[in-house]
C-alpha cells in the first residue's frame, strides 16, 4: 500500500538527505545556476518529486566562500535543496578516499580494491558528522528523515544523539542502500564493521533493493554484533529496527513521453537508417569496475568470432566517465579502450565498425533514442546494486520488443522475469546469449516484452518511494502506539 502526498503532508515533513545533492552549480558572472545531474538516485527521486514533496539535503559538489554561499542557499531553497558544505580536504577523503575506495569495492565483492586509511575513516566520521549538525538544525519534531546509501552510514546514529540531546521527539529515521549488502563473509573484512553496523542501526527502517542483500545484512547483524534477529528485523539496544525489501524503478512515462517528442523521433528516424541492414546491441554504463565492461567486450568479441552468417551486428556503448580521480577507474579505461581498438582492428573493415564507443554522457534524447533503436540490451554488471539501464531499456522498447540480456548480478534480475539472464563472467554463455537474442522469435520477444513492460510499468520510483514512506510511516505509528502503553 503506497503512501500518498497526503498521508505524510498531514503530519510530518520529509527530508530526504544524500551525499551530493541532485544539482551542478554554474557561475556566470556574479550570478549562480544549476542545472539537474544525471545517476541512477537522481533518476529514482525525480520520479518521487512527482508523487510528492520534500526537502532534499546534501553536498553541493565543492565548498564555496561565503558571500557565495548567501547567493547559492537561496537558489537552492527556491528549488526545495539544502546544502551541507564540506572543506575540500575533508569532502575528497571523505567521498573518494573511504566511500569510493572503501565501502564502494567491498560492498561490490572487490575487496582487492580496498586499501584501509584511517585519515579517510576519520574524514568519513566528520562528513557524517556535519551532514548530522546540518539536519539538526532543520528537523522538526515528528519529521521524517530519509537517508540515502553507503556515504551516509553513520549519519542515523549521529543525527539520532543530536535529536535526543534537544529533546526532538518523534522523528523518524529511515535509510536506503542503492548498492549491494554483501555476504557477513566479505563484509567482515571491513576494520570499522562495529561501527558502520551500529551507525545505521540507530534508524528506525532499513530498505535493501532484493530480499538477499536484506539477509546478508541480518547475518552480519547477528555474527559481528551477536543482535537478534527476525527475517525482517533486528533488535539493537533496546529497539526494534525493521528491515525491508524495497525495490528501485523508473519513471517510464519519462521515456514513452520521449518517444513521442519530434527530437527522439527524428533521432530515431536517423538511427535507423545509419544502422540499415544491421543489427544494434546496446549498452550505457557508468565506466565503473562494477558494470563488467571488460567482459561485455570479450563476450561480444567471442559472439563475433563464432558469427558464420546473418546481419551485421554492432555494439553502440555509452561508456559515462566516472571517478576520474580514483586510480582502478583510470586503469579500467585503458583496458577498455584497448579491448575496444584491438576488437574493432579484428573485425572491423572500411564499411564496418563493430563497437561505437562513446566516452562520455549523451542527452536524454540521445539516451532514449539508442535504447528505442536497439534489438537488443546488454547488461553484464559483475555486481549492481539493482541497474536501472535495464529497465530503462525496456520502457523504450513498446515498437521493437527488443531482447534484455541481463546479468544475474544485478539486482535486476531478481525482478525481471522476461530477461535472458546469464553469468557474466562465463564469456561463452554470454556470446551464446546474444546470438540467442538476436535469432528470437518475434511473438517469443513480443510475449518477453510484455512481462517485463507489466513489472517496470508497475514497481516505478515513485512506487519504491512512496512504499518506503508508507512503511516508515507504518514503524512510526506502531512505536507511537507502544510508547503510549
Ligand atoms: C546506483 C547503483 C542502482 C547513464 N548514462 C547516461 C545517463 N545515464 C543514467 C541512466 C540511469 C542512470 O544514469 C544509471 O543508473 P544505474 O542504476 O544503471 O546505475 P548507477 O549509476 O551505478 O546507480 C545501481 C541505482 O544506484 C539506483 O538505486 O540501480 O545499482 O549502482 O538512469 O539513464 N543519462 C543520460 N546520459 C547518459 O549518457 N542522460
Amino acid at each position: 500500500q503506497a503512501a500518498s502526498e497526503g498521508d505524510v503532508a498531514s503530519g510530518a515533513h520529509l527530508i530526504v538527505v544524500s551525499n551530493r545533492l541532485p544539482v551542478t552549480l554554474e557561475q556566470k558572472g556574479t550570478e549562480w545556476s544549476f542545472k539537474l545531474s544525471s545517476g541512477g538516485l537522481v533518476s529514482a527521486l525525480s520520479g518521487l518529486k512527482r508523487e510528492m514533496s520534500f526537502t532534499w539535503v546534501g553536498w553541493p559538489g565543492k565548498d564555496f566562500g561565503a558571500d557565495d554561499r548567501i547567493k547559492i542557499d537561496s537558489l537552492l531553497q527556491e528549488n526545495s535543496c539544502s546544502a551541507v558544505y564540506l572543506d575540500d580536504e575533508t569532502a575528497e577523503l571523505y567521498y573518494n578516499g573511504f566511500a569510493n575506495s572503501i565501502l564502494w569495492p567491498l560492498f561490490h565483492y572487490h575487496p582487492g580494491e580496498m586499501i584501509f586509511e584511517e585519515t579517510a575513516w576519520d574524514a568519513y566520521q566528520r562528513a557524517n558528522e556535519a551532514f548530522a549538525q546540518a539536519l539538526a538544525a532543520v528537523v522538526k519534531d515528528g519529521d521524517l528523515v530519509w537517508i540515502q546509501d553507503y556515504h551516509l552510514m553513520l549519519l542515523p546514529r549521529m543525527l539520532r544523539a543530536l535529536l535526543d540531546n534537544s529533546g526532538r521527539r518523534g522523528v523518524k529515521i529511515g535509510w536506503f542502500l542503492h548498492t549491494p549488502f554483501p555476504s557477513s563473509e566479505l563484509y567482515r573484512i571491513l576494520p570499522v564493521r562495529r561501527q558502520i553496523l551500529e551507525g545505521v542501526l540507530a534508524a528506525d527502517l532499513l530498505g535493501f533493493h532484493t530480499y538477499d542483500y536484506a539477509r546478508h545484512f541480518l547475518s552480519s547483524c547477528t555474527r559481528i554484533l551477536g543482535l537478534q534477529t527476525t527475517g525482517d528485523s533486528v533488535e539493537a539496544g533496546g529497539r526494534v529496527v525493521r528491515v525491508g525489501t524495497f525495490p528501485i524503478g523508473i519513471d517510464p512515462s519519462k521515456f514513452s513521453e520521449a518517444l513521442q517528442t519530434d527530437e527522439v523521433k527524428g533521432r530515431l528516424g536517423e538511427l535507423e537508417r545509419r544502422f540499415a541492414g544491421e543489427k544494434v546491441i546496446v549498452g550505457v554504463d557508468r565506466l565503473d569496475y562494477i558494470k563488467g565492461v571488460p567482459q561485455k567486450l570479450l563476450a561480444f568479441e567471442q559472439f563475433l568470432s563464432e558469427r558464420k552468417e546473418g546481419e551485421r551486428v554492432v555494439l553502440v556503448q555509452v561508456a559515462v566517465p566516472s571517478r576520474g580521480d580514483v586510480e582502478e577507474y583510470r586503469q579500467l579505461i585503458g583496458s577498455v579502450n584497448e579491448l575496444v581498438g584491438r576488437i574493432n582492428g579484428r573485425f572491423g573493415t572500411i564499411e564496418y565498425t563493430p563497437i561505437h564507443f562513446l566516452h562520455r554522457s549523451v542527452g536524454f534524447a540521445e539516451l532514449v533514442a539508442l535504447y528505442a533503436v536497439a534489438d537488443v540490451c546488454l547488461i553484464t554488471s559483475t555486481r549492481d546494486g539493482m541497474n536501472l539501464v535495464s529497465y530503462e531499456y525496456v520502457a523504450s522498447q513498446a515498437q521493437r520488443h527488443g531482447v534484455l540480456v541481463l546479468s544475474e548480478f544485478a539486482g535486476a534480475a531478481q525482478s525481471l522475469d522476461g530477461a535472458v539472464i546469464v553469468n557474466a563472467w562465463n564469456i561463452e554463455e554470454v556470446a551464446a546469449a546474444l546470438a540467442l537474442a538476436l535469432a528470437m522469435p518475434a511473438a517469443q520477444r513480443e510475449a518477453s516484452f510484455r512481462t517485463l513492460h507489466r513489472y517496470v510499468a508497475k514497481h516505478t520510483a515513485a512506487y519504491w518511494g512512496t512504499s518506503f514512506i508508507a512503511e516508515l510511516t507504518r514503524v512510526r505509528q506502531a512505536a507511537d502506539a507502544a510508547a503510549l502503553l
